[in-house]
């Protein structure tokens, strides 16, 4: 049974080992993904994101735990950035997840994000793709959201929910990291610590006025992940929202766009390889700088001059 068969036929085993092909870059990982596309499109994929410790994998344990409760299945990725550095918070996810961790409905995958920016937009996509065809229901990203990665996240995703707690400090700070421009739905966790009912107040506050400024504004919700509180009326939700993109054609749009994304980035990966791997491109290069150097060239000429070469000989 190769691979794909034992994906099709809902071997585990084989979905693990494909993971960690398509993680690996392998060449056998793309004529996995596309002997499998026929098979992708059906799950619902929902991306968690918000700063280091907010309680999203708390939040991801609970989500599925009321998710298995409706017969779905689910797939679980954590990319997590620190892993990388400690090797400590993949053991710590593995924990808090436990609550699900031995349930053969749900697959759980964490993954190093490879430290550089654009890194969970290179594999989380393709690993989604293999939940996907291998027949979750759900298929649901944690990402520690710093930077760039809760935009590579909401590019991987149709849904994306942005967490913040009491105790992730300023409101004002996650506003201007761009975190809030990802969020479909903003969830203030630890609604149990003080200075959950002010951080509601002042995310609304704020979305407000993105309202007044004709901007979608993302619903609020309040939960205990270590209690469960709230979980259920997320998890309505949620499933909601994605009902209703849906049904008005939002969902396709979206897919429509990460996808485009996806590609314009999958392209230009390809376009650079085909020209640093062509030993005529790179000599002339190399013989070129040169030109530059002793000021006869501006770099932008010799880009063009060599780019111009480079497609009217290939
Ligand atoms: N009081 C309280 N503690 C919580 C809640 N949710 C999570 N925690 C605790 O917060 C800590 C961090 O929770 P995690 O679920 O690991 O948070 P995370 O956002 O996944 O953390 P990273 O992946 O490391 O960024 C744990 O000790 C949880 O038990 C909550 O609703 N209330
Ligand atoms: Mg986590």
């Amino acid at each position: 049974m190769n691979l794909a068969q034992g994906i099709i036929s809902g071997d585990r085993h084989s979905l693990a080992r494909a993971i960690t092909v398509v993680e690996n870059n392998a060449p056998e990982g793309f004529v996995l993904l596309d002997e499998l596309h026929h098979r992708v499109g059906r799950a619902f994929r929902v991306g968690i994101t918000g700063p280091p410790g907010v309680g999203k994998s708390s939040l991801v344990d609970e989500i599925a735990v009321r998710l298995r409760g409706q017969n779905a299945t689910v797939g679980i990725v954590a990319v997590d950035p620190s892993s990388a550095f400690t090797g400590g918070a993949l053991l710590g996810d593995r924990i808090r997840m436990q609550k699900i961790g031995l349930d053969e409905g749900v697959f759980i995958r964490s993954m190093a994000s490879r430290g550089a920016l654009g890194g969970l937009a290179c594999t989380a996509f393709e690993v989604c793709d293999l939940f996907d065809a291998f027949g979750k229901d759900y298929v649901i990203v944690e990402t520690v959201g710093v930077g760039q990665s809760e935009v590579d996240v909401a590019r991987t995703v149709d849904l994306t929910l942005v967490v913040l707690s009491p105790e992730s400090g300023d409101s004002i700070q996650a506003m201007k990291s761009g975190l809030m421009e990802v969020a479909d739905i903003l969830v203030v966790n630890k609604a149990d610590r003080p200075g959950a009912d002010r951080l509601e107040v002042e995310l609304r506050g704020a979305l407000e006025m993105g309202r007044r400024h004709g901007c979608d504004v993302p619903q609020v919700l309040k939960t205990t992940a270590t209690d469960g509180q709230g979980i259920e009326t997320l998890v309505v939700e949620v499933h909601a929202a994605l009902k209703k993109m849906e049904a008005d054609g939002s969902l396709l749009k979206r897919r429509r766009e990460n996808l485009e994304a996806k590609l314009r980035e999958a392209l230009r990966a390809r376009l650079e390889e085909f020209f640093w791997e062509d030993e005529r491109f790179t000599n002339e290069f190399k013989a070129r700088i040169v030109e530059v150097l002793d000021g006869r060239k501006s770099p932008y000429r010799l880009v063009d001059e060599m780019a111009a070469t480079a497609f009217g000989r290939k």
